[in-house]
Order: C-alpha cells, then structure tokens, then sequence
C-alpha cells in the first residue's frame, strides 16, 4: 500500500482568478461547485477570495472575508474538510474560528507578520508554500542560480522556524509555489525532482492545475480552463514521485489519473478488484 493522497479542489470566490474567476462568486454556486467536488473525490475544499494570479493587486481584507467565510461555514455545516486560501492572519483565524482546518498561505506567512503566531496557537495544519513577494511584483523575482535548491532550502528553512516557534511538524504541509516567481522551465526542474522536496519528510502539496506552463504544451490560444488533462497528468506523475497532495480545479479527471496511480502502485483504488481477465 502507497501512502494515502489527498485532492484538494479549488473553490475561487472571486472575480478575477485566471481559469474561473467570477464563476462562483455567489454563496450558493459556489457551495454547490463545492458538494459536486467531493462527491467527485475531492478530500479538502480549498476556499481563496483573492486572486494571486500574477499582477493580480490586493484587496481590502474586510472584501476577502466577506467573500470567504460564509462559505467556510456552510462546507463546514456539510462535514467538508476546508482549507482556507489566504495569506490574511486575521481571515485564516476566522476561517479557523469558522470550521477550516488547513490554512493554505502562499506566502508561507511571509505576508504577514502576525501568521507565525496564529499557527502557533491554533491547532490548524499549515500550507507552507515558497514565495518570493506579492503577485504585483513576483514576475521581477523569477531569478535562480538553483531553483530546486533554492527552494528546498527555504522550505527546510521556514519549516524549521515554524516548529522553532512551536508548531507542531505534522501540522505542515511544503508545496513548492509552481509558477509564483517561476518561469515555465522553473516549474519543470522543479516537478522533475520533487523527490528532493519530498526527501525533507513533511508531506508535499503540489499545484500546476491550468497554469500558464502547462498551457506551454497546448496549441496556442488553449483558453486555460482547456488545460485539465495536462493538469490531471501532471499530479499523476507528481503522486507517482511521493508528494501528497495536489490542489486541481477538475476533481473527477484528477481523481481518475489519482487512480491509474494507486492502482499500479498495487491498491485498489476503489475497493473492487473485478477484473476477470478479459480485455472488455
Ligand atoms: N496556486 C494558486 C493559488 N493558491 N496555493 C498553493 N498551496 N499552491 C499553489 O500552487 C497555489 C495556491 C494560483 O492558482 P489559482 O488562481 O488557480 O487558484
């Protein structure tokens, strides 16, 4: 048996997000989209009412929440798991406060100076993503001498603070920031040895879905919610290399190729092992 992967499906309820912004604005759609994401497989709802598509501004705080936590609560009134998208402490503890277990910062707290101390005192786990600066100015960042170095070692280096603060490891999550401050064959050296960020123990959460270099291997033009079966290929191979998570915009495509790679792993993905031999 191969260690359990969690998909975490992504519910934007904003305006402006680069493959769905302005699709589940509304409370009730964007519940909806949510049920019909876990009865497709998904293990965690991933909630963000800010964009950090690159360039993207930032919004009023008060705007992010108003926007988010009522949909926290009513997942959490359905028994979903939901990690919040922020890099807000103030938004992450009403989250927390509202039922969310997972804050998911793509700062990795660098955001914001009070975040170390939430997590610290909240028994949330806590998505440690590499990041180099705000999406208004990450394109300028986009400079490594050794990408895959340089972004273990930070992350080795922020988990590390975080458990020196006192939280505790099984509460973090690494994910390596694919396409924040990265260029196309960034994301690629850093998808070809995940094996590296996987190696520093802590369980790894990748997220490529519908991003611009995956649109790279599409004719051009591929409007980007056209990129899910690239996407879905893409957290098959990176679950095949150990990472635990990946954060996905198709849940039922992903949870297919999910499966292709529990089942040559040697599990049954879906308890049925039915197959008698033939080829029909
Ligand atoms: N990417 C986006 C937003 N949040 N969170 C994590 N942990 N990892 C990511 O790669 C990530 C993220 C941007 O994509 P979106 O606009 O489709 O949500």
């Amino acid at each position: 048996m191969s260690a359990p992967t969690a998909i975490l499906g992504i519910l934007n309820v904003t305006p402006d997000s680069f493959s769905d912004g302005g699709l589940w604005l509304d409370r009730d759609a964007a519940v909806r989209h949510a049920v019909e994401m876990v009865a497709q497989g998904a293990d965690v709802i991933d909630v963000g009412g800010e964009s950090t598509r690159p360039g993207a501004g930032r919004i009023a705080v008060s705007e992010e929440q108003r926007r988010v936590l009522p949909v926290v609560r009513d997942l959490v009134a359905r028994g979903i798991t939901v990690s919040v998208d922020t890099t807000n402490a103030s938004t992450a503890a009403a989250a927390i406060e509202a039922g969310a277990s997972i804050v998911n910062d793509v700062s990795g707290g660098l955001a914001d100076p009070e975040m170390d101390d939430l997590i610290v005192a909240s028994d949330a786990r806590f998505v440690v993503m590499h990041w180099r600066g705000p999406s208004d100015e990450m394109a300028g960042a986009a400079h490594y001498r050794d990408v895959v170095g340089e972004v273990v070692s930070h992350l080795e280096f922020r988990a590390a603070e975080l458990i020196v603060k006192g939280v505790d490891p099984d509460r973090l999550i690494l994910d390596p920031g694919l396409g924040f401050a990265k260029n196309g064959a960034h994301n690629w050296q850093l998808l070809r040895h995940l094996d590296r960020l996987v190696a520093l123990g802590p369980p790894v959460l990748v997220g490529a879905s519908r991003k611009r270099f995956i649109g790279g291997l599409l004719p051009e033009g591929t409007a980007p919610g056209h990129r899910d079966l690239p996407s879905a290929i893409v957290a098959a191979l990176a679950v095949h290399d150990g990472v635990w998570g990946v954060r996905v915009h198709d849940v039922a495509l992903t949870r297919q190729a999910l499966d292709v790679v529990a089942a040559w792993h040697g599990d049954d993905p879906r308890g049925r092992d039915e197959d008698e031999g033939g080829q029909a």
